[in-house]
């Protein structure tokens, strides 16, 4: 058993102070999980103590890890105009350069940035599965097991997610230059019967159909028998070219076919859903699934805006992603979704939880912040999100000496850290009571940037 003071700590409920108590004794047992949580106590002498305010971990739902090392260098104009689909040809071509050893850095890397921002979990959408030349590699998990020393090195906790990716398009074979990613069933149900046993502890496995474009209907179906219980994650509906392809195909747009064809509840992950008509959005909030949202790339990438205020309304579920690592900052993408809503609908204050938009006095970023939190947590099937009994001890310390807070009643904290925030806040996280993050930077911060360092020269030399 261990045991924790914090002394302002953010806490579920409607406690007095916008969700704020005061002195927080909290206890662990030896997996890390938090078994008890009582408000008003003194430091005990052997108690860790984070001094400052105190959030829960959030969940990072979805990250391509590797494209954390071509972040920034897609912003170059080509000779026939950029987006989405020539932003992924560029991708593509960088997929084909990486080696396991790189993998494994940049992985690093991005982790120990992740957790530097508070972000203790995340939903890695693994494709990049086998050897340049397409083959599978001698252990055809080769590129999994460094996501998983990665998420070692750093103490993420990992909720893996391989992806099944098989064709090019609607109906058209997978090209040359998407060699590395491509499964048939019995291939990927080999991977995740390889996976299953190493996935454990603070770890998760489950499974990513990469979008319907990429997995045909039968293939699609064979694949969710394969696991009855975790979660499943699919990109959908992110670019208008992809929904008019869906239509063109099955003659139905990719949310409304997903809802008619498979059983989407709880443990699904729909990430974008961008494109949407109203009964679409009215049928995914009721579903249970949780929409994955990545503000910053969708910007970078140009998909368009997700309708986040007529699918809040309906209850529907959230959580965030960082995608493409275009940003790796939580508080961005908070109010970046806010953002896109306000620009769109000229208005303010658009998701803070009533109908039109505001609920009178109802305060933006706990609104955003706790959706994210719960959204995240079950997306990804991790005890994460919330400081209570049974979750994890993941915490995330903010400086309470941050000039951005200065004066601030608790009430308004979490507005000023998404909305004012400059540069990082945090000054420690933990992930099941380990302290990954001192200081603002993760304890193995210098050692991880060196290495990824060293594979970034080589990359950009060859
Ligand atoms: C991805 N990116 O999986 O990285 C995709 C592009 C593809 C986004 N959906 C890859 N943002 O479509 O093959
Ligand atoms: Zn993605």
């Amino acid at each position: 058993m261990r045991r924790f003071w914090l002394s302002r700590a953010y806490l579920p409920g409607d406690t007095a102070a916008g969700g704020w108590a005061s002195e927080v004794e909290i206890t662990t047992d030896a997996a890390g999980l938090i078994t008890a949580v009582q408000p008003g106590r003194a430091a005990a002498v052997d108690a860790v103590r984070l001094d400052g305010p105190v959030l829960p971990g959030l969940a990072n739902l979805h990250s391509h890890a590797f494209q954390r090392a071509m972040a920034g260098l897609a912003e170059i104009a080509g000779p026939a105009g950029d987006d989405f689909w020539t932003w992924r040809e560029t991708m593509y071509r960088f997929a084909l350069t990486l080696s396991p050893e790189d993998v494994e850095a940049i992985a690093a890397q991005l982790y120990a940035e992740m957790l530097a921002q508070g972000y203790t979990a995340v939903g890695e959408f693994h494709y990049l599965h086998h050897q340049t030349d397409g083959r599978p590699y001698d252990d055809r998990a080769e590129l999994s097991w460094r996501i998983l020393a990665a998420a070692e090195q750093t103490g993420m906790a990992l909720t893996h997610l391989p992806v099944l990716y098989a064709t090019g398009g609607f109906g058209k074979p997978a090209s040359e230059r998407q060699r590395r990613f491509l499964h048939d069933i019995d291939g990927y149900a080999a991977l995740l019967e390889r996976l299953r046993p190493r996935l454990t502890g603070r770890h998760r496995l489950g499974m990513a159909p990469h979008s319907l474009r990429a997995v045909p209907a039968e293939m699609l179906r064979a694949a969710l028998s394969l696991d009855a219980s975790g979660p499943v994650h699919i990109h959908i509906a992110e670019q208008t070219g992809e929904v008019a392809e869906c239509e063109a195909f099955t003659g139905q747009r990719p949310v409304q076919w997903l809802l008619d064809h498979a059983a989407v509840d709880a443990r699904w992950c729909l990430v974008h859903a961008t494109h949407m008509t109203a009964d679409e959005t009215a049928r995914l909030a009721a579903s249970q699934a949780v929409a994955g949202l990545c503000p910053t790339t969708e910007a970078n990438l140009g998909d368009g805006l997700f309708p986040a205020v007529e699918y809040l309304r309906q209850g529907g579920r959230f959580g965030i992603g960082s995608d493409s690592h275009i940003s790796i900052n939580a508080a961005e993408e908070l109010r970046w979704l806010e953002y896109g809503q306000r620009l769109f609908h000229r208005g303010r204050n658009m998701l803070s939880g009533a109908p039109g938009a505001a609920t009178p006095g109802a305060a933006t970023g706990p609104k955003l912040f706790d959706a994210a939190a719960a959204g995240g947590a079950q997306a990804l099937q991790q005890p994460t999100g919330a400081i209570a009994v049974g979750r994890r001890a993941d915490f995330v310390l903010l400086d309470g000496n941050a000039a951005q807070f200065a004066g601030l009643p608790p009430e308004r904290l979490l507005d000023a850290w998404i909305f004012s925030g400059q540069p990082n806040a945090v000054r420690e996280v933990y992930v099941g009571g380990e302290r990954v993050v001192a200081e603002g930077r993760h304890v193995k911060a210098e050692a991880i940037a060196a290495r990824y360092r060293a594979v970034m020269r080589k990359l950009l030399s060859s």
